[in-house]
């Protein structure tokens, strides 16, 4: 059989892409080398924060805005519940870049955002101590979004679609050509007139197939659930992003009594994503511990659980959303360098926009690939 489209890679952005194809009637055959979702996936770990008064750049909000209309549409169209608005605390120093970010893009796109002293979070959150040196910008409109619901709603509705999923079918080669692609898995090889490239952590090696040279970087990221009393609850507590001395650090409220959630944002430990992560150890809990215990009412955080995920990183934090420089029948979603989960629907969309009718409606000049294009 002949498809429309291959998408190599059904994690998050891929898995998205496929549904919104399928929907459009297209004849798509996704392959991931794993079965989604997965603990290789960047959407590992149950949940991702979702934030608009965005700290990484104003750039994002249109993104973000139309992100959070088609998770709606989702939520309905798979009558399930993939969003808890929890509210969002940012925070850190008031002259951290991250922060003027938030206030100058709340300002912006008019979105509604509290700035608040330290003395009034703590006052607002019994589980919050800040430092008094640090302000929070809180956004209501933030929240939850649960990555498993996430990924089996696309992969269901894109299988009722009539989509085709390959798990396990790790791709060993690509034949691009501009009407025609031929990929090949050890197994089998598949064509279709075009094709994405999802491919998550493994987006790098997948490029290189395709001639394109990416500083794609994958690292191991720790986070964990750690025991809690009341007050970090939801819903009464909300997530959080913090710019702190030691780190950057976020976090969610604990859900059915599971546990604070915290992970480090920044740092991380580069990877083969091939081979199998370290385990979560005394050292990442020690780390997360101090985080808790600098900048929460409680001193007694016991892990209930910890675990590993994988970031991929480009040397910019900013994401790769692009078509191919020689084949426009290729489009490209990668480095998303954590924190592109919460963008998941909207890469979808582009990827499908740019695929059916090569155009897409968003600025993306600041994620073309060829920004990395060394200079000699
Ligand atoms: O972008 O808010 C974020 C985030 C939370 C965890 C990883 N990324």
């Amino acid at each position: 059989m002949v498809y429309d489209t291959i998408i190599i890679g059904a994690g998050t952005m891929g898995i998205a892409a496929g549904y919104y194809l399928s929907k459009r009637g297209k004849r798509v055959l996704m392959l991931d080398s794993h079965n989604p979702p997965h603990d290789k996936g960047s959407h590992h770990g149950d949940t991702r924060i979702i934030r608009f008064s965005y700290g990484e750049g104003e750039n994002y909000v249109p993104l973000l805005l139309r992100a959070n209309e088609l998770w709606r549409d989702l939520e309905k169209e798979s009558s399930e519940s993939i969003f808890l608005q929890t509210g969002v605390l940012n925070s850190g120093k008031e002259d951290s870049t991250f922060i003027k970010n938030v206030i100058s893009g709340s300002a912006t796109y008019n979105l509604p955002l509290e700035v608040l002293s330290s003395e009034e979070i703590n006052k607002k959150w019994k589980g919050f101590s800040l430092p008094e040196t640090f302000i929070g910008c809180f956004e209501s409109m933030g929240g939850i979004l649960k990555t498993s619901e996430i990924i089996n709603s696309y992969r269901n509705l894109a299988s009722s679609n009539g989509a085709e999923i390959r798990s396990n079918s790790k791709v060993v080669s690509i034949k691009p050509n501009s009407d025609k692609v031929v990929v090949s898995t050890k197994e089998q090889s598949f064509e279709a007139e075009s094709l994405i490239v999802a491919a998550g952590a493994w987006s790098k090696w997948i490029l290189e197939m395709l001639d394109l040279e990416l500083p794609l970087q994958p690292l191991r990221k720790t986070f964990g659930w750690y025991e809690a009393k009341n007050s970090y609850e939801y819903p009464n507590f909300p997530c959080f992003t913090f710019e702190t001395d030691n780190g950057t650090f976020y976090g969610f409220p604990s859900i059915n009594g599971r546990g604070i959630k915290v992970g480090r944002h920044d740092g991380g430990v580069p990877v083969n994503p091939d081979k199998p992560l370290r385990k979560f150890n005394d050292k990442d809990d020690l780390e997360l511990k101090k985080f808790l215990n600098d900048h929460m009412s409680e001193n007694d955080f016991t892990l209930n659980e910890g675990k590993t995920c994988l970031y991929t990183m480009t040397t910019d934090e900013d994401f790769i959303i692009d078509q191919h420089p020689v084949f426009k029948n290729i489009a490209i979603a990668a480095g998303f360098s954590g924190h592109g989960f919460k963008f998941g629907s909207v890469v979808g969309e582009i990827l499908s926009d740019f695929i059916s009718t090569g155009q897409n409606r968003f600025d993306l000049s600041s994620f073309k690939q060829n920004r990395f294009k060394k200079i000699s």
